[in-house]
């Protein structure tokens, strides 16, 4: 048989074994088997040594000619192979466009951190600082700096967290101002608010938890008057409840204020006119406030005949109860997510 008979026939057995062949593994064998050392048209190559150098130009072409025929025919049944096993792939990861798509609903601040940065927000408009402090405290900026001595009641074991002798758990935020009173020296004016939690001794009710969000602020500067602190108040009140609100200031008492109000709002529901939500007097109390005492401003170095200042306090859960009319303040910290979603 001729060489080039040879070829052919071996052209005809490789195309009939690539159709046949399924794997990529069959078709490494099948490439060593047709092109490789031991391959027949190796042993062509070897058996043109005894040819005449015109026979081998001849011959040499032809299976070059098969060598590159051979290969490509290979290189195309390899990529036919990549292809099949891609559309396999697909069609077994096919997409099942009835299921529910992941859940990228957004989340929400907590009610409570809603009303701070609110509040926040406000008076840093106005120039504020915001200022917080450490949640144990000594009962020296606890009380003793805000005129509250050794036997004042409200410093009794009944009504506070104590941890040793003389550190316990702050039972308002008051102490973060006299920390910034005394950090600028008795001569920098200040404009601050302390937000953050604060503790008291109380059986948790309805209304009562023993650990509660409280907002105060303080101003302290040279020629501050009670007409600051009412302005004040009454831009705080209309942020919180809204324009065509009213505030009214009741005397009251606090040892840190003198003189010391209470501060009540009309009421949303009813404009003044008393219904069940103001327990028919017209107007809702919202936060404390006064003049901060001589004996304040001098425990952390400011003179009270050079500076005055005013200064209030802000219940948060209270405050959040009265704005949507939530009844248990309990809701506050249950983490029921029907509750706390309402808040969006
Ligand atoms: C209130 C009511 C009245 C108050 C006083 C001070 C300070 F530090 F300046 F003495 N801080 N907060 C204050 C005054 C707080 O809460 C109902």
């Amino acid at each position: 048989m001729s060489t080039q008979a040879q070829i052919n026939a071996l052209e005809k057995a490789l195309e009939k074994e690539l159709n046949m062949c399924q794997k990529f593994a069959e078709l490494n064998d099948i490439k060593a088997q047709y092109l490789g050392k031991k391959s027949q048209l190796t042993d062509l190559m070897k058996a043109m040594k005894d040819s005449t150098p015109e026979e081998k130009r001849e011959l040499g072409q032809y299976i070059n000619q098969a060598k590159s025929t051979f290969n490509a025919m290979i290189e195309a049944k390899k990529t036919a192979l990549e292809a099949a096993s891609v559309r396999a792939k697909l069609n077994q990861e096919t997409l099942d466009l009835s299921l529910p798509g992941p859940d990228y609903t957004l989340g929400q601040s907590h009610v409570l951190t809603q009303i701070i940065e609110s509040i926040e927000d406000l008076f840093v408009g106005m120039g504020y600082v915001i200022k917080e402090g450490p949640e144990l405290e000594s009962d020296a900026y606890n009380f003793e700096k805000l005129n509250l001595p050794k036997d004042h009641p409200a410093r009794d074991m009944q009504d506070s967290f104590y941890i040793s002798k003389h550190t316990l758990l702050r039972t308002h935020t008051s102490p973060v101002q006299v920390r910034t009173m005394l950090e600028y020296g008795g001569k920098k004016p200040v404009k601050i608010i302390c937000p953050g939690k604060v503790y008291r001794r109380d059986d948790d009710d309805a209304t009562h938890s023993h650990q509660f969000m409280q907002i105060e602020g303080l101003v302290v500067d040279k020629n501050t008057t009670m007409s600051d602190l009412k302005g004040t108040l009454r831009i705080v009140a209309e942020h919180l409840f809204g324009a065509q609100r009213e505030i009214r200031l009741r005397p009251s008492y606090f040892p840190f204020t003198e003189p010391s109000v209470e501060v009540d709002v009309t009421c949303a529901q009813c404009h003044g006119a008393g219904c069940p939500m103001c327990k028919h007097t017209g107007y809702i109390e919202i936060l404390g406030a006064g003049m901060v005492h001589d004996a304040v401003l001098e425990a952390s170095g400011y003179d009270p005949k050079i500076y005055q200042g005013f200064a209030f306090g802000i219940g948060v859960e209270r405050l959040a109860m009265l704005k949507y009319g939530i009844e248990d303040i309990r809701n506050f910290y249950i983490n029921d997510l029907r509750f706390l979603k309402q808040f969006k």
